[in-house]
C-alpha cells in the first residue's frame, strides 16, 4: 500500500499523472501565444503545490471565521502590501479567485440590480464579466457598450463622451480582453465624472506593463481597478482589486467575503504574494519592456507580410490580427497553427460575426514567450512562421507548410528550454 502521505502521483494514479507530463511536454515543445497566458516561476509553483492548501479560512487577516490562520494571514498580509508598493494604491483585495469575480465583486459593491452600466463592446476588445448579454453582469445589469473607431480600431473618446452623457450610466468600465491600445484613463475619468459614473478599469491584461512601469497605471485615475494575476503579472490564477484610496474599502471587503466568495484559495495567496514580490525585482521593469518590444515586432513582421493588424499595432503584450484579407476565419487560423505548434485564440475583430465559428480575428499574445527567453529575432521567426501558416491556411491543403513550420517550431523550443522536469 504506497503511503497516503509521501507516494508519487504517478504511482496512485498513472492517468492522471499521464496527462500532467504530457500537458508540461505540450507546454516545453509548443510556442505559446494564446495573450491570457504565461509561464509562471518555479517558486510561484512551488507556492500552489504547498500544502497550505489544506487550509479553511474565511474572513480576512486578523478575523477569520476558523482558527489557525496565522500564517495564512502573514501571507495575505505581504501580498496585499506588495500589490500596495507596486501600483502606489491604498486599498488592496487579493483573494479573488478570477478577474471574473474580481468584476463581479466590484459590480456587488458599487450597484443595485437594474443599474446601468457603460463598457467596451466584445468586438471591440471588451470582457464578459463587462456586462455581456450571457454573463450574470449582462443579466443583472442594464449593460451597454461603446465600440472603436470603424477607421482606427481606436476608442473613439468623443463618440464616447456623446453616449455617456445620453445614457448617464452608473459605472463606466475601461479595459477588456483584445483592446491592443493603451487607454487615456485621464479622458475617461473625465467622461465618468461628466455623466456621474463611477470608474472601473480591469487591467487584466497590462497589469504586468503597469508594475513595470512600461504603460501609464489606472490607478491615480480609476475608482477601482481589478485584474488577474495571471497574464503578464506572471503569477498563479487569480484576480486583485485595487483602489488608489480607501473610500470603497468597507464595501469592497464586504462584496468579495461574504458577497460573492466563500473561503480562500490559500495556496494561490501565497502564490500571489510571490508573484507581486518578483514583479517588484528590477528584472521584472526589463521583463515589462521586452514585452512591449517583442509585440511590437511580431505586429511589424506580420504587417510586412501583408497581415491587417487591429488598430495598425500594439501599444502592449497583446497583437490583434485581422484576417478577412487573407479570407479564412479565426478558428482556421488557430487550428492550422495549432497543427504547427503555435497555440493562439480566435478572436472577433471590431464589428465582426456574432458567431464564433465566423470571427475573421486571431489574439496573439507574447507574455509566455518573453518569460521563454525569446527577444525580437526570435519574435521576427515567430512571425514569418505564421505569416507562412496563414498563407498555406487560405489554400486547399496546408499540410506541407505545417510539417516545415512544426519543425522550425521545435527547434526554437528546444533553444529555450523551461522547467527543469520537461
Ligand atoms: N479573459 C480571458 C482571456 O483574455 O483569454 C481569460 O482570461
Amino acid at each position: 500500500m504506497p503511503d497516503f502521505f509521501s507516494a508519487p502521483l504517478d504511482l496512485t494514479d498513472p492517468p492522471v499523472a499521464d496527462a500532467l507530463a504530457r500537458e508540461a511536454r505540450r507546454q516545453s515543445a509548443q510556442i505559446e501565444l494564446i495573450a491570457s497566458e504565461n509561464l509562471v516561476s518555479g517558486a510561484v509553483l512551488e507556492a500552489l503545490g504547498h500544502q497550505i492548501a489544506n487550509k479553511t479560512l474565511e474572513g480576512y487577516p486578523g478575523k477569520r471565521f476558523h482558527a489557525g490562520g496565522e500564517f495564512v494571514d502573514v501571507l495575505e498580509e505581504a501580498a496585499v502590501e506588495r500589490a500596495q508598493r507596486l501600483f502606489g494604491c491604498e486599498f488592496v483585495n487579493v483573494q479573488p479567485h478570477s478577474g471574473t469575480q474580481a468584476n463581479q465583486a466590484v459590480l456587488f459593491a458599487l450597484l443595485e440590480p437594474g443599474d446601468r452600466l457603460l463598457s467596451l463592446d466584445l468586438a471591440a476588445g471588451g470582457h464578459l464579466s463587462h456586462g455581456s448579454a450571457p454573463n450574470l453582469s449582462g443579466r443583472w445589469f442594464d449593460a451597454h457598450h461603446y465600440g472603436v473607431s470603424r477607421d482606427t480600431g481606436l476608442i473613439d473618446y468623443d463618440a464616447l463622451a456623446h453616449q455617456a452623457q445620453q445614457l448617464r450610466p452608473k459605472l463606466l468600465i475601461a479595459g477588456g480582453s483584445a483592446y491592443p491600445r493603451e487607454i487615456d484613463f485621464v479622458r475617461m475619468a473625465e467622461i465618468a465624472a461628466e455623466c456621474g459614473a463611477r470608474l472601473l478599469v480591469d487591467m487584466a491584461h497590462f497589469a504586468g506593463l503597469v508594475a513595470a512601469g512600461v504603460h501609464p497605471s489606472p490607478v491615480p485615475h480609476a475608482d477601482l481597478v481589478t485584474c488577474t494575476t495571471t497574464k503578464t503579472l506572471r503569477g498563479p490564477r487569480g484576480g486583485l482589486i485595487l483602489s488608489r484610496d480607501a473610500q470603497w474599502r468597507k464595501a469592497l471587503q464586504a462584496a468579495v467575503f461574504p458577497g460573492v466568495q466563500g473561503s480562500l484559495h490559500t495556496q494561490v495567496i501565497a502564490a500571489k504574494a510571490v508573484c507581486l514580490g518578483e514583479a517588484l525585482q528590477p528584472a521584472f521593469q526589463e521583463y515589462g519592456a521586452q514585452l512591449k518590444r517583442n509585440a511590437a515586432t511580431l505586429a511589424e513582421t506580420l504587417h510586412q507580410r501583408g497581415v491587417d493588424i487591429v488598430s495598425g499595432g500594439t501599444d502592449t503584450h497583446l497583437v490583434l490580427l485581422d484576417l478577412r484579407r487573407q479570407a479564412i476565419t479565426g478558428q482556421r487560423a488557430q487550428t492550422v497553427l495549432e497543427a504547427a505548434s503555435i497555440t493562439s485564440n480566435r478572436n472577433p475583430v471590431p464589428f465582426d460575426a456574432r458567431n464564433p465559428a465566423q470571427w475573421a480575428g486571431l489574439r496573439l499574445g507574447v507574455g509566455a514567450v518573453t518569460t521563454r527567453g525569446f527577444r525580437e529575432q526570435e519574435m521576427q521567426r515567430v512571425g514569418g512562421l505564421i505569416a507562412d501558416l496563414l498563407e498555406a491556411a487560405s489554400g486547399s491543403d496546408a499540410s506541407a507548410t505545417v510539417e516545415a513550420c512544426a519543425a522550425r517550431v521545435a527547434s526554437l523550443c528546444e533553444a529555450f528550454p523551461i522547467y527543469p522536469a520537461n
